[in-house]
Parts: C-alpha cells; sequence; structure tokens
C-alpha cells in the first residue's frame, strides 16, 4: 500500500527500541485500497491492553508504545493539514480547508481506540483519528487536491471522503446527522449477528444542540447499542461561544439525562485521551451500552481557513484548555525520556517527508473527466460497490 503508516510494523532502521513508527512511505506500492488491510489488529494490541484494563494503563511500556505511536499520528496529520492550508493560501485548493489544530489528541485517541470491523465517523477536525483508523495519507491529498483516482473521485474537495467498506463513513455535514447513521450500522451488525463491533461518531460542542443528537443518543441508550459519543467541546461553534449554545454546566452532564455513562477528559492531554477512551471503548465493548466522552479545549485555528477566528477570547488562549495538545505531547516525551529531540526531528522529517511525497503525487493525478466518467452527482454508488476498477 501506498503510505502504510497505520500498520502496526514496525520499521527497519526505526529508533531501534522495537516500537511502533511513521514507516517510510513507498510509492511503488500503490494500494488497492489503501484503508485498512488486516492489520489492525496488531498495531491495536497496546491499546487492548489498556481496553482490559484502562485505569492502570496495561503495562507501562505497552503505554510508552501507544504514546509514541499516537505522537506520530498527531505530528503527521498537523504537518499534512499546514501543507494543505499552505496550498490552500496560495489558491491551489477547490472548497474549503478545515483544520484540527489542538484537537489531535482526542482524535488520535478515538482512531487508535479502535478494531478492525469498527465503525469510525469522524468530522473535519479528525484528521489524526482517520490516520489511526487506517485512512492512507493519500486518501487525504488526492481529495484535497481533486484527483480523480482519490475516494471521491475528484467529487468532492474536502473532508466528506471515506471508505464505508472498511468502516469509515463518509461524513454528512448536518451537526448531528451522523450518529444516527452509526447507529444503524450498529442495529444492522446486531441483526445480522456480529458481536463486539463498536462504532464511534465525532462531534463538536455545536452538535449538541440539534434534534439530531438528541434523537440518535437517545435510541442509542434504548438500544443500549456499543456507541461512543465523542464530543469535542473546543468552547466555540463557529464563531458561537458555549454561553450561547447550552445551558448545563458542563456538557457530560446531559449523558445523565438520556441514562448513560458519561466521561470528561482534558483534551489536550494525550495520556489521559487516551485512557479514557480506552476505558469507554471497552465498556461499549463489553455490552455496557452507549458512552458520551466529553473532551474539553480549544479550537486553536480558525472554523475553517477563511476565517481567522478574531472571536476567540484571549482569556481562553492563557487558560490549560487553550494549551497545543501536540506540544503538551512533545514535552511529556522528553521529560519521561520516552523521546529525545534527536528522534522528534527524525519523526517530523519523515512525516514532512511522506506529505511532499503524497502531495506531488497527487499533484499529477488527472482531475475528473465529466465527458469520459459516468458523473452523477452522488458518489455513493461507487462507495457503496467499491471502487471502478480504473482508480483501484
Ligand atoms: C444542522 C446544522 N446547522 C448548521 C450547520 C452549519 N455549521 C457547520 S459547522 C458549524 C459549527 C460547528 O461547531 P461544532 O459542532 O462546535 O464543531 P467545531 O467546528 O467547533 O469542531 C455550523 C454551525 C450545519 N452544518 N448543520
Ligand atoms: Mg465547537
Amino acid at each position: 500500500m501506498l503510505f502504510p503508516t497505520h500498520t502496526a510494523k514496525k520499521t527497519a532502521g526505526g529508533d531501534g527500541e522495537g516500537v511502533f513508527s511513521v514507516p517510510p512511505s513507498n510509492l511503488a506500492l500503490l494500494s488497492k485500497n489503501p484503508c485498512t488491510q488486516g492489520t489492525r489488529l496488531s498495531k491495536m494490541s497496546a491499546m487492548l491492553q489498556l481496553a482490559e484494563a484502562p485505569r492502570h494503563l496495561g503495562k507501562a511500556s505497552d503505554f510508552i508504545q501507544t504514546y509514541r505511536q499516537a505522537f506520530q499520528w498527531m505530528l503527521l496529520a498537523r504537518v499534512a493539514e499546514e501543507k494543505i492550508a499552505s496550498l490552500y493560501r496560495s489558491g491551489k485548493i477547490t472548497g474549503g480547508v478545515f483544520l484540527g489544530k489542538g484537537q489531535e489528541a482526542i482524535s488520535v485517541a478515538t482512531g487508535m481506540a479502535l478494531q478492525e470491523g469498527d465503525i469510525f465517523a469522524p468530522l473535519i477536525r479528525d484528521q489524526a483519528g482517520r490516520l489511526a483508523f487506517g485512512e492512507s495519507l493519500l486518501d487525504f491529498t488526492l481529495t484535497y487536491l481533486g484527483a480523480r483516482s482519490g475516494p471521491m473521485r475528484g467529487r468532492d474537495g474536502n473532508v466528506h471522503r471515506g471508505r464505508p467498506q472498511e468502516g469509515l463513513l463518509p461524513m454528512i455535514s448536518h451537526l448531528g446527522a451522523m450518529v444516527s447513521v452509526v447507529n444503524g450500522m450498529l442495529l444492522a451488525h446486531r441483526f445480522q449477528g456480529k458481536t463486539g463491533t463498536v462504532g464511534a461518531a465525532s462531534l463538536g460542542d455545536g452538535a449538541t444542540s440539534t434534534g439530531a443528537f438528541h434523537e440518535s443518543l437517545n435510541q442509542a441508550a434504548v438500544e443500549k447499542l456499543p456507541l461512543i459519543l465523542v464530543v469535542t467541546n473546543n468552547q466555540y461553534a463557529y464563531s458561537t461561544p458555549n454561553d450561547r449554545q447550552f445551558a448545563c454546566k458542563d456538557l457530560v452532564d446531559k449523558a445523565i439525562g438520556y441514562g448513560i455513562r458519561g466521561h470528561s477528559v482534558d483534551g489536550t492531554d494525550l495520556t489521559d485521551c487516551l485512557q479514557v477512551i480506552g476505558e469507554a471503548v471497552a465498556d461499549a465493548r463489553s455490552g455496557k451500552g452507549p458512552q458520551l466522552v466529553v473532551a474539553n479545549n480549544l479550537r486553536l485555528a480558525g472554523h475553517g481557513e477563511h476565517d481567522d477566528s478574531h472571536y476567540v477570547s484571549s482569556h481562553f488562549k492563557e487558560l490549560a484548555l487553550g494549551r497545543d495538545c501536540l506540544e503538551v505531547a512533545k514535552e511529556h516525551l522528553l521529560k519521561n525520556d520516552w523521546a529525545d529531540a534527536a528522534q522528534l526531528e527524525a519523526w517530523t522529517r519523515n512525516c514532512l517527508g511522506q506529505v511532499e511525497e503524497a502531495v506531488a503525487y497527487s499533484l499529477r493525478e488527472a482531475s475528473p473527466d465529466p465527458a469520459q466518467e459516468d458523473w452523477c452527482a452522488l458518489a455513493t454508488r461507487h462507495l457503496a460497490e467499491g471502487l471502478p476498477v480504473h482508480v483501484r
């Protein structure tokens, strides 16, 4: 596969400690389907130990490996998004660009906690979680750069891509809408007798005010679905602050009203994110019903790259809430001797190299040609039935 970053492969010439690291890219190995390829379970072994003993984080060495791996997905997502933002500013991207800056920790924890066979409905700020779940970096660059060989075949320029056959759902923009889609898939699993799977849906604070959120959470609670609802409370829904969005003290209190378990997590702290999401996923998988996880942090970019976010109060930026989770994780690695400066630099170089290679490749790919192709407004047919032969 093209960028087999979602595998647990120990890289030859890696850091010599037998830990996971982002493997080098290999353009010669263009994948038929760069999403999950049966390797997720081995990647998840450390996380599964978390799931068994979530409050103890498994063996210390397993947790260190998980943490280092999580950091590398976060770094790759950050570097990739910065590149796309820069291409956007130079007029090379059609459509909007939305960054997950400051939200990588909760996103990566969600992607890593899921296993093959699970369902993930990411949102616009979930690049780190997508990579950790198994999405290829090329799916990201080919889509943003409008290539016909991308999963959206050049029909959609940003975040609506997915690979539903691999459990990665294409996003519906309407806030809260994806929860009912995940519910439907989990119910389908139940009717098919498939057991042990979990579905995770990402939401923002703004989505918790919608009818879709209420109806789907209520349904999941009544049906005791193995649903993880990860709400990232980044203090704003576009420019609307929390105090104009909801009147409860803490969003996690909403869990009580639905009769489900709620978990709060410091969204700036990778340890907390891995621990709490690991526990929530384990609870859902073991039949304890839906889990509401509320991660608190601050959106460190505009709503999209078209937005200068002038309305974000400087007060938040001074709080622990306003910390950059990537910087916090980096400090944690250094302080605990889980990585040294040379290792961090090597990871950064690796990520930069992968992103440059993916962008260069994607820029060379053809755009869709409506005169030649079966052009339908909706991309659902190939998503449901698999990619057409010419883009496999
Ligand atoms: C039902 C619905 N209403 C309005 C919008 C327009 N809209 C798109 S993103 C957004 C803000 C989302 O805020 P939040 O849920 O907090 O997520 P964040 O962008 O902060 O990650 C809005 C209002 C929408 N997509 N769907
Ligand atoms: Mg928000």
